[in-house]
């Protein structure tokens, strides 16, 4: 058993449709572990360094514009493998090919706006983690 933190975050696109407590009820249901949980507006800096491997590439300023247009809803899921869990839960980017079941695949139509961003490994987890939430932020319980 590897328990692991990964950083999920509703995107503006979500928190406008009201997606909010459809989407933590999934993971509550799932039994992950909610360690920190905060609505807030990036800042372009914050989402620049959120996206930072993206830097370059032709949808990157689409990706900043977006993300920055709305306040979005990050957390801190914990639990058993919970990166590959939870990226198995939200589907593939885009959601006009994410399967239905998959929070993608039941609310996106659009590869940029899809609802939902969530850490690809673990490593990145705790990067963004650090990006979105001070220390004193995440509960231990
Ligand atoms: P992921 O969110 O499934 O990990 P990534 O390839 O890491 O997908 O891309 C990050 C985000 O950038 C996507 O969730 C999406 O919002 C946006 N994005 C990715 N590819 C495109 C594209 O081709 N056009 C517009 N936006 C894109």
């Amino acid at each position: 058993m590897a328990v692991q933190r990964t950083f999920v975050m509703i995107k503006p696109d979500g928190v406008k449709r009201g997606l909010i407590g459809e989407i933590i009820a999934r993971f509550e249901r799932k039994g992950l572990k909610i360690k920190a949980l905060k609505m807030k507006k990036l800042t372009r800096e914050e989402a620049e360094k959120l996206y930072d491997i993206h830097k370059g590439k032709p949808f990157f300023e689409e990706l900043i514009n977006f993300v920055t247009s709305a306040p979005v809803v990050g957390m801190v899921l914990e639990g058993d493998e919970a990166v590959s869990v939870v990226r198995l839960m939200i589907g593939p980017t885009d959601g006009r090919k994410a399967p239905p079941g998959t929070i993608r695949g039941d609310f996106a139509l659009s590869i940029g706006e899809n609802v939902i961003h969530a850490s690809d490994s673990p490593e990145r987890a705790e990067y963004e983690i650090k990006v979105f939430f001070k220390d004193d932020e995440i509960i231990d319980w």
